[in-house]
């Protein structure tokens, strides 16, 4: 018997009237697993309740950001501390400057930042920066990967290998999807060829180093150290965008787990403890081209506006704790080992690909290394997967490209939900 849903009806109805498919982004109209998009009343700790009642384990998270468990009581009683003082200023404050030397703690790699308002906003100002250092237009990234919504970034492969990006979206022009070079993930050899020919005119690779944006991939060690050679070779400069990965593949990120320095790093979701926040940041000496130091102009009303920084603080201080980021890494393993046991059991064709506290479940007879492994995947099989699960009270994403994310207050019985409802999930979706 599944849930009934007649609120969050009644509200989609009301919503697609006034906003494009009723949702504020384009994933959470659940067009990939079917259903309807369920309207959320309130969430606490590892749990989300629907506007008609329905109570659901999280693996969402807010795609990221919920890392310490939603409305986490020193989270909401700093945002309210900060709001009695103002919500928005347009100045600079003192918390901007302890919220900076926060992430640079935890990521060495950021020797200096700005703030900006979403992930999106980062990784649009990073590569504006590695044009504006490189004096080079050409930007390349991998298929697959997601970086918010960047003109220059919603471009897919052109039609010969090495040809330069076309449009993956409407209204990019193809006068700037051009300057786009789009390669497979993991392609080591791929990405040395394309150097090869134009190298000089490539001013960054950007990538999800370790990747969440179509299910959780890692890298193989021959193609980060395809990576070192094309930045040694031909001075492109290394953006990896831990909008995602960041305080979630590890306390310090994919380049801590993958003990790789990139030259910039972009940032959102955890950092801003659920509220608005992005960052990008790296070199000194590359930072310094931004304005007003610089020529390479970027701004923003909100940015490290005193609501987001005391979130964003706030949660810091609380996930560098000793130990606390291992607990929630150690949740999350036993959840994939859990998984795995249930695959194995029910010979399952699918995979779980996991680092630190975030996995993807994919349906796949192979380890999943790359887009095209990930298109090949059983997204139906995963579309009945999701109802199940959430008729079961789990809530995960809601599509077979995504991440699911764990919080510091999922513990036993929540494992136990998810697992119990795994089974019956796997053992149904097969039919
Ligand atoms: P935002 O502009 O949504 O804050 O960040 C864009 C972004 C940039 N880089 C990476 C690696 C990201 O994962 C994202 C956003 N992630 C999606 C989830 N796949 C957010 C969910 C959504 O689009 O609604």
């Amino acid at each position: 018997m599944g849930l009934s849903h007649p609120k969050s009806q009644a509200l989609l109805e009301r919503a697609q009237q006034v906003m494009p498919g009723g949702v504020n982004s384009p994933v959470r109209a659940f067009k990939a697993v079917g259903g309807i998009p369920l309207f959320i009343a309130e969430a606490n700790g590892a749990y989300l309740t629907d506007v008609d009642g329905n109570r659901y384990v999280d693996l969402v998270g807010t795609w990221g950001p919920a890392v310490l468990g939603h409305a986490h009581e020193a989270v909401v009683e700093a945002i309210c501390n900060a709001a009695q003082r103002g919500t928005s200023f347009g100045a600079p404050t003192e918390a901007e400057v302890t919220m900076a030397e926060v992430v640079r703690e935890l990521f060495p790699s950021i020797e200096m930042m700005r703030m900006v308002s979403s992930g999106t906003e980062a990784t649009m100002s990073a590569i504006r920066l590695a044009r504006g250092a490189t004096q080079r237009d050409g930007i390349v990234k991998f298929e697959g990967c997601y970086h918010g919504h960047v003109d220059s970034l919603l471009v897919k492969a052109g039609s010969g290998a090495a040809s330069f990006g076309e449009p993956d979206s409407g209204g990019v022009p193809a006068d700037l999807a051009k300057h786009t070079l789009t390669l497979a993930f993991n392609d080591a050899d791929g990405l040395r060829e394309l150097f090869a020919n134009k190298g000089a005119e490539i001013s960054c690779v950007i990538l999800e180093a370790i990747t969440g944006n179509m299910g959780v991939i890692l890298p193989t060690p021959e193609f980060m150290e395809a990576l070192e050679e094309v930045r040694s070779q031909y001075g492109a400069l290394i953006i990896f965008d831990e909008v995602m990965t960041g305080f979630r593949a590890d306390l310090g990120g994919a380049q801590a787990y993958l003990n790789f320095k990139p030259d910039l790093t972009c940032l959102g979701k955890v950092v801003g403890g659920g509220l608005p926040v992005g960052v990008y940041g790296g070199r000194k000496d590359l930072m310094h081209h931004i304005s007003p130091l610089g020529v390479v102009y970027q701004a923003g009303t909100l940015s490290g506006n005193p609501l987001a920084t005391a979130a964003g603080i706030t949660t810091l201080n609380i996930l560098k704790q000793p130990g606390f980021f291992e607990k929630i890494a150690e949740t999350t393993a036993k959840i994939e080992d859990g998984l795995k046991q249930l695959i194995a059991e029910g010979n399952h064709q699918a995979v779980v690909q996991r680092a630190g506290t975030m996995l993807t479940l994919f349906f796949s007879d192979k380890p999943v290394m790359n887009f095209d492994d990930a298109k090949a995947c059983d997204h139906q099989r995963f579309a009945r997967f999701h109802q199940i699960m959430l008729r079961e009270g789990v809530y995960l994403p809601p599509s077979g490209y995504e991440a699911c994310f764990v919080s510091a207050m999922h513990g036993a019985e929540e494992i136990d939900h998810i697992l119990r409802a795994a089974n019956i999930a796997l053992a149904e979706s097969a039919e």
